[in-house]
């Protein structure tokens, strides 16, 4: 079997590709992270005229051009290309992608799929099978019309989050959906495939429309989560004849298809390769940092920060505010979302003019709990709680208190998390964190203390990449008659880690800002 394993993770503001290595032949536990590039869609891709990877429109809107995720999926290849690496070495690529935005195709799709050209440049090659221009993402929050649609018409919020794992969510794809369908009816008419970002990307590798996975199938309002496959009500619920658009889900470590000639021809892939359905980038982080089972807690900090945990059973949040998704490995995760994660970090950072080095070095010199100084970081609108009109909260420090701020956005991020995770159950024996951020010795510091368990964190901070090309290998060695444990796959690199230790004194001042940080949430909700 050949011995290396792609993961690739489209994301909101960039596109990454980890090549995992096995090292020894016949031990699939002797894995290396043999590369990792990243492509910032700004910098690559000016000429999409994103900001932060996105094009923000009217009410709420947030959109990206699809096709500028295919330049990314081409340049990123060609990046791997030109550094020697072996790509016909590659036994299975693994996607993750970020989770709820769509991409709507015509019916000419299918056939330029099948039919791409070796000798030529891939995105001229898709200009005309949209019918749909942009995408809407998971940064877009226009359609609450549509939620309150939705919810009636499957009986009611707590019905809603019983079959398909989370209340409606103006981000979910259904919304999204229902959206299109009522504003461009004869655009939504002419669409043949709705996919996920996650299922898009493996869409142009596998050269057909590949399925999607119960990972980011769950982010849609549409999936019935206990059975993980489309729930017919909720499908008639969003829009008509919209079943005839989607493929049945397909579990995340199954093969969708073998590589499309196109992509042996052009970069030199094995005709063998494997490409798996895409998953979303929290369900393949999951993977990615060893969560294969209980009593660990992930948080990923990136354009959004994520609480996650893996769980056995459904069991979904009494009060609405988080989802359940399907774990790529089996069973599920609890998870909660926060809009204002790196850009309300980056919002703070830059009203003071300050570098991310001063920002840590504030962190570093100023006291847990702040003096008592508070905030609601909502810069944006926010998920948990539901804030649909932004407007950061200060309590006991002056707007102008560069010191105070720096200090309360980490610590107003940080609790938010431990009070809205308490639904999840008892008490995390540790963390996992990722995503960019996690680079931040200061920040993970306030987790731990938060949080009262240490802090781990891996040599990859890319850890939705990790848990794709992981999936990839879990599925090749099935597929090679050698099936090996996700537990052990994952193993290797949850040991690569440093740990920061809680400070006892400050874990119990945290507890006491807690409970004044959720007062002051809850008194801020009742009044929107
Ligand atoms: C998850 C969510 C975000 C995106 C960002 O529900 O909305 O975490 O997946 O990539």
């Amino acid at each position: 079997m050949a011995n290396l394993f792609l993961g690739l993770d489209c994301s909101t503001q960039s596109f990454t590709a980890l090549l995992l290595e096995q090292t020894i032949p016949g031990d699939p536990t002797s894995t290396r992270i043999l590369l990792e590039r990243s492509l910032n869609f700004d910098e690559h891709f000016p000429e999409f005229g994103t900001r932060n990877g996105v094009i923000p429109g009217k009410n709420g809107e947030v959109h990206t051009p699809p096709q500028l995720w295919v330049r990314a999926l081409e340049e990123a290849l060609t990046v791997l290309q030109k550094q020697g690496v072996p790509l016909d070495q590659v036994a299975a690529i693994g996607f993750s992608g970020q989770q709820h935005g769509s991409v709507y195709l015509n019916a000419a799709a299918d056939k330029a799929l099948a039919a791409l050209d070796g000798s030529k440049a891939l995105a001229p090659q898709l200009d005309f099978v949209y019918s749909r221009k942009t995408s809407p993402i998971w940064m877009d929050s226009s359609t609450s019309a549509e939620c309150a649609e939705i919810t009636a018409a499957l009986g009611g919020s707590d019905a809603v989050c019983a079959l398909t794992g989370s209340k409606a969510f103006e981000r979910f794809t259904g919304p999204q959906i229902r959206k299109f369908y009522k504003t461009e009816p004869e655009h939504y008419q002419a669409t043949a495939h709705i996919c996920l970002v996650s299922s898009f990307i493996p869409s142009l590798l596998a050269g057909k429309i590949v399925p999607i996975d119960p990972g980011d199938g769950a982010g849609m309002n549409l999936m019935d989560i206990a059975r993980r496959q489309w729930s017919h009500a909720a499908l008639e619920a969003t829009a008509p004849g919209l079943s005839s658009k989607l493929l049945p889900v397909l579990e995340s470590d199954q093969v969708a298809a073998t590589i499309s000639p196109y992509f042996v021809k052009r970069f030199g892939f094995s005709p063998a390769c494997k490409i798996l359905p895409g998953t979303g980038d929290n369900p393949a982080s999951l993977v990615g940092l060893g969560l294969v089972s209980g009593g660990a807690l992930g948080i990923s900090l990136g354009t959004s920060d994520t609480l996650f945990a893996y769980m056995n059973a459904v069991c979904t949040d009494p009060t609405g505010a988080s989802h359940v998704f399907g774990s790529p490995t089996g069973g599920y995760m609890a998870i909660s979302v926060y809009k204002n994660g790196s850009l309300a970090r980056e919002a703070v950072r830059q009203r003071h003019a300050l570098t991310w080095e001063q920002f840590s070095d504030i962190l570093g010199r100023t006291p847990p709990g702040n003096n008592g100084a508070a905030m609601l970081p909502y810069f944006g609108t926010e998920i948990v709680p539901h804030v649909q009109k932004p407007g950061a909260q200060r309590y006991g420090f002056a707007e102008g208190d560069a010191d105070a701020e720096v200090r309360a956005v980490v610590e107003a991020q940080m609790t938010s998390m431990l009070v809205h995770a308490e639904w999840m159950g008892e008490k995390p024996r540790r963390i996992q964190a990722t995503g960019g951020a996690s680079n931040n010795r200061e920040i993970l510091q306030i987790m731990a203390d938060v949080f009262g368990v240490p802090v781990m964190r891996q040599e990859t901070s890319n850890s939705a990449a990790l848990g794709a090309a992981v999936c990839a290998q879990h599925a090749a060695l099935r597929e090679a008659g050698t099936p090996a444990s996700f537990e052990s796959l994952t193993l290797p690199h949850v040991k690569a880690t440093f740990t920061l230790q809680p400070n006892p004194k400050n874990t119990a001042a945290y507890a006491k800002f807690a409970k004044l940080y959720r007062e002051k949430e809850t008194a801020y909700v009742a009044t929107l």
